[in-house]
């Protein structure tokens, strides 16, 4: 039952991410006595009720003896909103479990306060889906201060992004392509070089998706761009960064407001972020088609020889459509 709430909890905030930044995206379940569900909240934008508050505002008096299960600790500050412990206590909460305990160190703290309160309060439900799924960019940036990267590309089993002429539409599959729309609309900022604005003409908009919020573009680098470029059509907000140096780049994106960036960029780009260590996660869609010749993913990372490769470590391998979709992230060492 706890599972199921957490579940619940973890859906309700996948479908606020994007819009929470530099907020966690934290999902809140809260149960009756007799353990049926009474209400379900996400974390508003910045400035607005936190999850538990939404749910607790849902459930009103049903919450009183009951359970509250939420993704991220409660906090237990006074930031641009009151406390979620008071607002659990006031409530009458009996019982609260979280998945991961909050590393702000203003806001943490709430899992002992309510215990001491006499609260059952238990963090670690779920906690390596919720730390790996929904609040994985929120928790990298709480810890280092950096916007999470997600290196996404789609390449044949040959490890071609295009063709020898140029070409790359279509390398993955429709199904593989609809998925990438939807995690457009879910993340904060989309990433690519000049080089692949000039050599594309990408739109990096989230296409077909009724009403989806557009992630903000970002063109890194100082080369000339034609101005009927398609990125800077008025479908979403683009910004430049006049800089290669990635942590320039990323410093640039959290004085925005950024937390998670889809880096769907060239080589060029994906070399530099690859050799200064600023990739978190490689999201890999395989194709299964043979090109022979043609651009490949990355290009100079900084590796001259077999013992420097960069080590991953892969976290699931799944089917979309025809295509193999494979999710690793930096080998720690
Ligand atoms: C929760 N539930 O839904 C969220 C939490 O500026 P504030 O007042 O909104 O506080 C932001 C901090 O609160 C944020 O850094 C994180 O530590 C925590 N976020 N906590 O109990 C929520 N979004
Ligand atoms: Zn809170």
């Amino acid at each position: 039952m706890l599972d199921e709430a957490m579940r619940l909890a973890m859906a309700s905030s996948e479908l606020v991410r994007g819009t929470t930044s530099p907020n966690p995206p934290v999902g809140a379940v809260v149960l009756d006595a007799r353990g049926e569900v009474v209400g379900v909240g996400a974390t508003r934008p910045p400035g607005g009720p936190h999850a538990e508050v939404v749910a607790l505002a849902e459930a009103g008096d049903r919450a009183r003896g009951g359970t509250a299960v939420v993704t991220l600790e409660p906090c237990s500050h006074h930031g641009r909103t009151p406390p979620c412990t008071e607002a659990l206590l006031a409530a009458g909460v009996a019982r609260v479990r979280y998945a991961v305990s909050d590393p702000n160190p203003k806001a943490s703290g709430g899992g002992a306060l309510l215990r001491a309160a006499g609260v059952d309060a238990e963090g670690g439900l779920l906690a390596t889906e919720v730390e790996r799924g929904p609040l994985r960019a929120w928790l990298h940036f709480a810890r280092t201060g950096r916007p999470h990267v997600t290196w996404k590309y789609a390449a044949t089993l040959d490890g071609r992004v295009a063709a020898a002429d140029g070409t790359s539409r279509w390398i993955s599959s429709e199904e593989s392509r609809a998925e990438v729309h939807v995690l457009r609309t879910r993340i904060d900022a989309i990433m690519v070089g000049t080089g692949t604005v000039r050599a594309d003409d990408p739109r990096l908009t989230a296409r077909g998706i009724p009403a989806a919020r557009q992630p903000l573009r970002v063109v890194v680098g100082e080369g000339d761009l034609p101005p009927g470029a398609k990125v800077f059509d008025d479908e979403a907000e683009t910004v430049r960064v006049r800089t290669h140096d990635p942590d320039e780049v990323l410093a640039e994106l959290v004085a925005r407001g950024v937390v998670d960036v889809l880096l769907e960029g060239g080589p060029t780009l994906v070399g530099a972020f690859v050799a200064a260590g600023r990739v978190d996660r490689v999201l890999l869609y395989t194709a299964p088609k043979l090109l022979g010749a043609g651009m490949v993913a990355l290009g100079d990372a900084g590796v001259a020889t077999i013992t420097d490769a960069v080590g991953l470590v892969v976290e699931e391998v799944s089917m979309c459509g025809p295509d193999v979709r494979i999710s690793a992230v930096p080998a720690v060492l």
